[in-house]
Order: structure tokens, then C-alpha cells, then sequence
């Protein structure tokens, strides 16, 4: 859309069942952040909208996890979320949540009119059932193989593998996520939305009119959906957590959280709407709104197939105008997860790196998963910020306000005009914006990047600093430092949108105020005049050193070693042996009289042990848990009737019976009470 009149820019709705971490913030809200800020920075009228999911199955999985009540769940995560996306600077003009009255009350509406107007169907059919919970099994309560990619571990609605929505009857084994039941069926009425009458027009309007101006990703996806078919989509759920059909019959049914999720945008502008005395209509009614939904890749389907039939089902609202879904970011080549505590959590990263939230914006948008998959590493991130951010942004600023401060107590000088760097500065803007609105937000940075490179490359060619030596140049450092002024002062305006808080930091530091706009760096000749006096420096961004990037490592090894443990599969139980074979197993108590490491092996310690009647001699393979000296003197428990055998040419004669843990090490097997009150040859049964 060519020239709106105002933009509506709206970020998914987190879920409220967990804090938000690296992947949501790289996918969705930076750069739908960078985007808004941008057109706020060119003038133009534009709300960024966003809210907390605080219905659906997750939430309640959540509280059932955590023993506490839905309500509690939201509670804590919308604040937690609230708070993340407040400090990372995340400018939403309404963050607000879908437990509000107003959203419910506006999701009731919407239903309602599609009811009113005869665009659902009725119907009673069979569905999952666990009889054990006493619950239907929709969405995320259930568990079973995709029908489309075979993934085993796809949820009831969403198999979060391929994308794909579906019913949950169309899971193949499917598997109770609440008790583990193989479900029942049992039935019950529920309201769909028939898709399949809305296929013809979804083809004409994404697949053939915005084919040029969709990204890829989501047009392939919305594509191969559309060619398999659509079918109608049930809209209501059996579940106790959510906004309750407002309908006669309707029992204790509730809406499904992807129909009342959406609407939560439209929500949450009213609400904004209210609280500014303006009004919401024009955002979401006015064909000169341009709508922009920024999501991630798994919620493509419900925001260009199931939202926009229920718009258009509707009939007086706008559709948007593009959905630009980013991939994954994976965090050191896995796959973010929650559950698996799996993420760089945004408020344990402020913890760690305390004002250093432009870092992490930076990274994450240099490394944004805009067109495939991404990776997250600790090393990459301390690259970029020490090769990046300090060595090049960094580093062009401080020299020019160092050299400033120094030759002219900080006032900026005059330019002769003979050295034009404004000239090629006025192009930035331009460039900037023709990749922010194709919302490719990589390249954007790339090229504003490119403007501090160029600085730095202009002094490092001009070498002012040599050249004050010689009197006769005076002008012309003047010249040059002008001119240096002139981008650290473009650069001040042109990186709003990505790093806010630096943006911030150095129109402090050269005493500008908002004044200067995106397209005044376009135009003007001039954007810093001489006399002006600019302030002390403070440095920009700090070298992130090895061992911070070690603390996160060691972090993530921990989380490994726990997830390891939590998954260990334990061995089976052996096949059952009658009390005659138990009691052949003679085992005694025993004391390590002394030991010795075998050479040239790694486990082996050749042991004496004193069991009361006799001294043995016995071969162990502990060595990797315990040194020699460690264990002389230690009681142990010996299985002292097994066949004897040569280990690396020592007879050993028995076995010191031990427990390993999952991370292989081991113990003695020898309860407290034998270190003092059982004697050694004592039998153990
Ligand atoms: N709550 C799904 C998610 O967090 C979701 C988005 C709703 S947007 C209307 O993946
Ligand atoms: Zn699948």
C-alpha cells in the first residue's frame, strides 16, 4: 500500500505462561519495534500494539505444573513480560492483556455477529476424550503423530514441526497430555468457521495479489495449505479457562484461544484509544490503515488464513496489509524451548549484561532468522560486540568526541567547505528506509553500520590528528572535524530505531535534543552548527571480556546436565529370581586396606581389602570417580563368592558393589550404620 494514511503495526501475544527470551524477542518485537519507531521517526501516524494470551491450554498447563490457578499463572507472567518488553525498549503504544473486560467483551461481539449473521456451522460430532481427567482433549492437551510430517510430539490444533493446523481427531495415536490415556471418543456440539468458503477468496487475495510483496516463507506456507484444501475450523472449545461462548446453549463451552487471541488487537487499540480520548475505528475500519501483524512462523496459519476469514466473515474491518513471520532462532544449535529451560531469559540477560540491552538488539537484528533459521551463540554475540559495536560504532564516536574536546574544549568548529561528507551522509536515509519497508531489518542495520564505518574510514584518511601539528591546516581540521561531527550526529538520528538507548546516550553526549528528524539528515546541509557546544563523552559500548561468555556457557552446560538427568531413561527391571538365587549372593562387609592404580589403565585400582576372616585381593574399575588415596580406609559392601578373574593380570577375587549416578559417578554401596557398628566379614542380605 502506497502512502497510507496512518499504519497499524501489531506483535503477537505472548502467551502468558512463561517468561519471554532471545527467540521472541529476534522473531517479533524488535523488529516490529525497529519498524514502528521508524515510521514514527518519519512522521507518520502509528500505533504498535501487542498484549498478554492469557487463554488456551498453555496457561492452564502451566498452573497445573506450578499447583496454582490459571488467574495466578497470568497474573505473574503478564507483569514478568510486561516488564521485559519495557526494558528492552519495545515502544508498544498499549501493552495490554485479554483478560481485560474490554477484550472480553469485544471477543463476545465478534462472535456474536458471525452468530447473528449465520457464518458458523453447528454441529455435534465425536472428540477426544480422557475419561480419567474428565475432559475433553483439545489443542495442547493432546499429543500424537502429524498427519502431514509425521512428527510424533504434534499438539491437537498445531503441529509445531510443519505448521500445519488441524483437528485434533486427525492425530494419529493420539495421547492424552494430561494423564497419558489413549483417548475415548465421546460427543459434543461445537461451532465452526467453514474455511473452506472463504479458500477461493484467501487464494486471490494473498496467493495471487500479494505475491509480489509477501515474503517467501509465508507465501509458501499459506500456499501449500491452500492447495491441500481447507476445512471448516471448530471456534469453540470444552475447557473451563477462557472466554465463555456467548451463546444459549453454549453449556461451558469457550471460545478457542486462537479465535479470541487475534481479537485481542482490536482490544487492546480501544483500550488505547480510550485511555488517549481518540478513536479506535479509524485503525481497524479506514482502507487507508495499513495493518502489519508481526509474528513468528508458527502462527502464520492463524494469522493469514483463520484471522483474516473471521475479518472478512465479519465485514467491516481491514486486512493487513502483509504479514512479515520471521523463522527460528535456535540458541547454540538447539532449538529454543521453555520447557527445557532451553533460551536466554531477557530478565536473567539484564542481570548478566545491566545496560547492555542495545547489545542484544543489535545482535539479534544482525542475526535475525529473517529468511531461514538462525543460530544464537555467546561467542557470535561477543564478536559482534567487540569486533562491531565497540570497534567500529564505538570507536568512531569516541574519537570524534575526544578530538573534539580536546582541540576546541568541545565546541564544534566551522567547515571551510571544502571536504563534503554531507553529501554522501543525506543518501543514508533513503537507503535505510527502502530496506525497512521491504522489512528486511538485517540489511537495514548493515547499512547503518555502513555510515559508522565510513566515519571511521574518513578519519583514519584524513588523520586530523597529524595534521594539527601543522598550523597551516588549521582550517582544514576544523574542516574535518565539522564534518566528523556531521555523522556522529547522523548516526545519532539514523540508529533510533535499532539501538534506542545509544540513540539516546549520544544526543546526549552532543547535547541535541529530538529536533532533528530522519528526513532533516536527508535534506539539510547541516545537522550539528558550529559553536555548539557538546558534552563530555561516556563511552558507547563496553568489550564484553571470555569469561562473561564463559558464565553463559557453563549456564547452558548446567541446564544440559539437569535436562540429561530429568530424561535419563532408567534401566528395566531384570527378570524376576527365586529367594534360592538371591541367597547364593554372599556379601560382606569389608575395610580398603590400601590401593593402587593398574598402569596404562584409566578405571582399574588394584584394592586389599580386610574382611574380617581374610585379606582379598580385588580389582575395581572406580578409579575415574575416586583417586587411590580417597578410598583407603573406606567400608565397602564386597559380593565375595564370585567366580575369580584375571583384569589386566591381577586376580581379582570379588566385587565392590557401587551405585552411579547419571553423570557416571559412582558410590560405595555401604549404609551409615556399617562405618561404625557393623565389623568387617559381617553379611549383608
Ligand atoms: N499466543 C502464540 C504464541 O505465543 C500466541 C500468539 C497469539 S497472537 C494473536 O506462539
Ligand atoms: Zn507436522
Amino acid at each position: 500500500m502506497n502512502n497510507p494514511k496512518r499504519y497499524t503495526i501489531t506483535a503477537a501475544l505472548p502467551y502468558t505462561n512463561g517468561p519471554v527470551h532471545i527467540g521472541h524477542l529476534a522473531g517479533v518485537y524488535v523488529p516490529g519495534d525497529i519498524y514502528t519507531r521508524y515510521l514514527r521517526a518519519i512522521g507518520k501516524d502509528v500505533i504498535y500494539i501487542c498484549g498478554s494470551d492469557e487463554h488456551g491450554v498453555p496457561i492452564t498447563i502451566r498452573a497445573k505444573k506450578e499447583g496454582v490457578t490459571p488467574q495466578q499463572i497470568v497474573d505473574k507472567y503478564h507483569e514478568v513480560i510486561k516488564n521485559s518488553f519495557q526494558e528492552f525498549g519495545i515502544s508498544f503504544d498499549n501493552y495490554s492483556r485479554t483478560s481485560a473486560e474490554i477484550h472480553h467483551k469485544t471477543a463476545s461481539d465478534f462472535f456474536k455477529k458471525l452468530y447473528k449473521n449465520g457464518k458458523f456451522i453447528e454441529e455435534t460430532n465425536e472428540q477426544l476424550y480422557d475419561a480419567d481427567a474428565k475432559q475433553f482433549l483439545a489443542d495442547r492437551f493432546v499429543i500424537g503423530t502429524c498427519p502431514k510430517c509425521g512428527n510424533e510430539e504434534s499438539y491437537g490444533d498445531q503441529c509445531e514441526n510443519c505448521g500445519t493446523s488441524h483437528n485434533a481427531t486427525d492425530l494419529i495415536n493420539p495421547k492424552s497430555a494430561i494423564t497419558g490415556n489413549v483417548p475415548s471418543l465421546k460427543e459434543t456440539k461445537h461451532w465452526y468457521l467453514p474455511l473452506n468458503e472463504y479458500e477461493k477468496w484467501l487464494k486471490e487475495w494473498i496467493v495471487v495479489g500479494h505475491k509480489n510483496d509477501w515474503k517467501p516463507n509465508v507465501l509458501g506456507q499459506v500456499g501449500s495449505w491452500i492447495e491441500d484444501g481447507l476445512r471448516p475450523r471448530a471456534v469453540t472449545r470444552d475447557l473451563d479457562w477462557g472466554i465463555k461462548v456467548p451463546v444459549k446453549d453454549a453449556g461451558g463451552k469457550v471460545l478457542y484461544v486462537w479465535f479470541d487471541a487475534p481479537i485481542g488487537y482490536i482490544s487492546a487499540t480501544k483500550e488505547w484509544a480510550e485511555k488517549k480520548g481518540e478513536d479506535w475505528q479509524p485503525y481497524w475500519k479506514d482502507k487507508d490503515t495499513k495493518l502489519v501483524h508481526f509474528i513468528g512462523k508458527d502462527n502464520i496459519v492463524f494469522h493469514c488464513i483463520i484471522f483474516p476469514a473471521m475479518l472478512k466473515a465479519e465485514g467491516s474491518f481491514i486486512l493487513p496489509d502483509n504479514v512479515p513471520a520471521n523463522e527460528f532462532l535456535n540458541l547454540e544449535d538447539n532449538k529454543i524451548s521453555t520447557s527445557k529451560n532451553w533460551a536466554v531469559w531477557l530478565h536473567e540477560y539484564l542481570e548478566d549484561f545491566p545496560n547492555q540491552q542495545d547489545v542484544l538488539r543489535y545482535v539479534l537484528t544482525a542475526n535475525a532468522p529473517e529468511s531461514k533459521d538462525n543460530n544464537f551463540t555467546w561467542k557470535d554475540f561477543q564478536a559482534r560486540n567487540n569486533n562491531e559495536l565497540v570497534a567500529i560504532f564505538g570507536n568512531f564516536i569516541n574519537r570524534v568526541v575526544v578530538l573534539t574536546h580536546k582541540y576546541y574544549d568541545g565546541i564544534v568548529p566551522s567547515s571551510n567547505g571544502k571536504i563534503d561528507q554531507v553529501s554522501l551522509i543525506n543518501n543514508f536515509p533513503k537507503d535505510i528506509s527502502d530496506s525497512i519497508e521491504k522489512y528486511r531489518f538485517r540489511e537495514a542495520l548493515g547499512k547503518l553500520m555502513n555510515l559508522a564505518r565510513q566515519g571511521n574510514g574518513f578519519l583514519q584518511e584524513q588523520e586530523p590528528w597529524k595534521k594539527i601539528k601543522d598550523a597551516s591546516k588549521k582550517e582544514e581540521v576544523e574542516t574535518i572535524m565539522n564534518q566528523a561531527l556531521q555523522i556522529a550526529t547522523a548516526l545519532a538520528v539514523l540508529c533510533e530505531p535499532f539501538l534506542p538507548f545509544t540513540s539516546k546516550k549520544l544526543k546526549n553526549i552532543l547535547n541535541l535534543d529530538d529536533s532533528l528528524t530522519w528526513n532533516d539528515i536527508a535534506t539539510k546541509k547541516e545537522f550539528i552548527a558550529p559553536n555548539h557546544q557538546i558534552n563530555k563523552g561516556e563511552l558507547l559500548f563496553a568489550k564484553i571480556e571470555d569469561d562473561e561468555i564463559q558464565k553463559q556457557l557453563d549456564k547452558l552446560q548446567a541446564t544440559k546436565t539437569a535436562n540429561e538427568i530429568e530424561n535419563k531413561v532408567m534401566e528395566p527391571v531384570k527378570e524376576t529370581i527365586s529367594f534360592e538365587d538371591f541367597t547364593k549372593l554372599d556379601i560382606r562387609i569389608g575395610t580398603i586396606l590400601s590401593a593402587e592404580k593398574i598402569a596404562k589403565t584409566k578405571k582399574l585400582l588394584k584394592l586389599q581389602v580386610d574382611l574380617g576372616f581374610e585379606i582379598r585381593t580385588i580389582v575395581s574399575g572406580i578409579a575415574e570417580s575416586f583417586t587411590a588415596e580417597e578410598v583407603i580406609g573406606k567400608k565397602v559392601s564386597v559380593l565375595i563368592n564370585l567366580a575369580p578373574r584375571k583384569i589386566r593380570g591381577v586376580e581379582s577375587n570379588g566385587m565392590i558393589l557401587m551405585t552411579e549416578n547419571t553423570s557416571g559417578k559412582l558410590s560405595f554401596v555401604a549404609p551409615d550404620s556399617v562405618k561404625n557398628e557393623v565389623k568387617n566379614g559381617e553379611s549383608v542380605s
